[in-house]
């Protein structure tokens, strides 16, 4: 499947991020394993209270995305339902969804990347997480400046959702369309894996 719209693009590229073991499906798993990185990880220097919290945030989220895309009593999302739920939303047009997801992302992006606590995301913080998701160096510290409006060296919880609701929901070309780093479709296994299952 090839998508040639930019909003369906940078969706199913979103979904390939954050499906960390890449098997096509998003489980709880993928949302742990980041916890489970950072845990790993000596310069992360995360407490134990820290990661249970995260943990918990972590099911949080997965549990919204799911009852969203899924229903009740699923513990798993395809990319077809992923980017079923964004023609939900265009057919619609009530954008509620995606207003609560990037408020919840809001939230679980600050409890995963401010790890010193202190209401900003800074450059080392914001490298620690996107390194993780298999982002580049030079990916990192780009999407980082596009975020950085007001260009003080931090992201502030406002830069964050500005960001997300451009990626989540514009059609044109826009800084933010890159906030997760150059947005390529994931290969044709991988759509395979996905789309067939
Ligand atoms: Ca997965
Ligand atoms: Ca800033």
């Amino acid at each position: 499947m090839i998508f040639f719209e930019l909003l369906e693009k940078k969706w199913a590229y979103f979904f390939y991020l954050i499906d960390l073991n890449k098997d096509g499906v998003l489980k709880q798993s993928d949302f742990l394993s980041i916890v489970d990185r950072l845990e790993a990880n000596e310069q992360a220097a995360i407490s134990v209270p820290q990661s249970r919290w995260l943990r918990l945030q972590a099911k949080k989220l997965f549990d919204t995305l799911v009852f969203e895309c899924n229903g009740r009593g699923n513990d798993q999302i395809s990319l077809g339902q992923w980017l079923n739920l964004l023609k939900q939303h265009r057919r619609t047009g009530n954008s509620k969804f995606i207003r609560i997801f990037c408020l919840g992302c809001v939230r679980y992006i600050f409890n995963l990347f401010d790890l010193n606590g202190d209401g900003y995301i800074d450059f080392e913080e914001f490298q620690e997480i996107y390194r993780i998701y298999g982002i580049s160096e030079g990916q990192i510290f780009l999407a980082f400046n596009r975020l950085d409006e007001n260009e003080d060296g931090k992201l502030s919880r406002k830069e964050i959702d500005a960001g997300l609701e451009v990626f989540f929901t514009k059609e044109s070309p826009d800084n933010f369309n890159y906030i997760f780093g150059e947005f390529h479709q994931p290969t044709p296994a991988y759509y395979r894996l996905a789309l067939v299952g």
